[in-house]
């Protein structure tokens, strides 16, 4: 294989972690070390992997991509002819919208995320738009269900009566935008099994179970779409006219985490320390992160390492002069938006289990007996 990463890729596609954390054995859910986010792009064997099923083994040759439904000529293409039209490539921030749940007082059902349920990478592909315009949209067709290989029973009340597969549907509006990709390529590579070989949908802005990997099936319909994942799992409760509606999740929202220190880290005292993060956003920019050592009362601004470009996230860092007195110090991060939208102080609980984006609390010990160390 070519190229520098091909000790953690092998031939079979399959990635050999190198430092990802087991959230659960089987299905595949592992977590990335959000505490090494030292490369703009996560390495793609560091990228996080979230499944509900078991991994399905398709090949090249015999792919097939379905789009139907509301459309004019119905079609079906192979692997080579999706390869040959016109490409794009951009980079986008995947957050699982249960990322962080770990923090969450009681402790919820679900996997127990801490920090690494989040990544960016960059994708390759043709524009959903691009397949719905040649397969000719419906005018009436209100979503697009986007449909993967991988099929099973879920686990959770209600269960569906029989096997279902793993779908989402995306509004017509967000279906046509630009910036939602069909992809095949992650970090210029063809996608590992783990990330939905051969092919993905890529829905930037939106948290991470919109982007339907192993994608096999394009379906647009007429009626509003009501599958398992975005009715029992995936939903949550908005309000309209005051009384509270389900609704499938959609954008990610604004968020900051600190990567640097880690949770419960040791310092020394009276020392510069570079608190450093990443924070991102849906269909907004962050245009600012402040970070508080004492845990909110006093904010200091930090400085992006990355410039602002929509959909991914955007490094930062600030130095800190730790403090002389040891103790516990309670550090948070807090992004600000272009409309100047502030990340929240709390989980709002409308969101049950998923949504976690307010500061989330970092513990540190300033350390006695680290103060000798250079
Ligand atoms: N077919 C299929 N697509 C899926 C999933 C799945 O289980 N099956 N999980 C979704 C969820 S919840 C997330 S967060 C992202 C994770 O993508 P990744 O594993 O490449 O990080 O994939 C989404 N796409
Ligand atoms: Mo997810």
């Amino acid at each position: 294989m070519e190229g520098s990463k091909a000790n953690y890729i092998d031939n079979t596609n399959q990635i050999f972690s190198a430092g990802l954390t087991i959230r659960q054995k089987e299905p595949k859910n592992l977590e990335a070390p959000f505490d090494r986010i030292d490369s703009y792009l996560t390495p793609t064997e560091l990228f996080y992997i979230r499944s509900h099923f078991l991994i399905p083994n398709l090949d090249r040759a015999s792919y097939k991509l379905r789009i139907d439904g509301a459309v004019r000529s119905p079609l079906a293409l192979s692997y080579e002819e999706l390869r040959n039209m016109p490409s794009e490539t951009r980079v986008a921030t995947l957050e699982c919208a249960g990322n962080s749940r770990v923090f969450l007082v009681p402790q919820v059902q679900g996997a127990q995320w801490e920090l690494g349920a989040v990544s960016n990478a960059e994708w390759t592909g043709v524009p959903l738009r691009a397949l719905l315009d040649r397969a000719g949209l419906a005018e009436d067709a209100c979503e697009i269900v986007l449909e993967g290989a991988d099929r099973g029973t879920p686990k959770e009340e209600p269960v569906p009566p029989m096997p279902i597969s793993y779908t989402w549907s995306l509004s017509r509006t967000k279906a046509l935008r630009s910036e939602v990709l069909i992809a095949y390529q992650m970090n210029g590579r063809e996608l590992p099994r783990d990330h939905g070989f051969p092919v993905r949908a890529i829905v930037p802005g939106h948290y991470g179970m919109a982007s339907v990997k192993w994608l096999t099936g394009i379906q647009a319909v007429r009626e509003p779409f009501h599958g398992y994942w975005q009715t029992t799992d995936y939903a949550y409760w908005a309000m309209t006219e005051g009384q509270p509606v389900r609704r499938a999740l959609g954008e990610m929202q604004l968020k900051s985490q600190i990567a640097r220190p880690r949770v419960y880290e040791t310092l020394a005292p009276n020392r510069v320390y570079t608190i450093s993060g990443a924070a991102w956003a849906g269909e907004t920019d962050v245009t600012a992160i402040a970070v508080s050592t004492d845990g909110g009362r006093i904010w200091t601004p930090a400085e992006f390492i990355d410039p602002m470009r929509r959909h991914a996230w955007r490094r930062w860092k600030l130095d800190w002069l730790t403090p002389n007195e040891p103790g516990q110090y309670t550090l948070l991060a807090r992004a600000m938006d272009t409309a100047g939208v502030m990340q929240p102080d709390k989980h709002d609980r409308n969101y049950g289990t998923y949504v976690i984006n307010h500061s989330l609390p970092i513990e540190v010990f300033i350390d006695e007996s680290r103060r000798s160390q250079s």
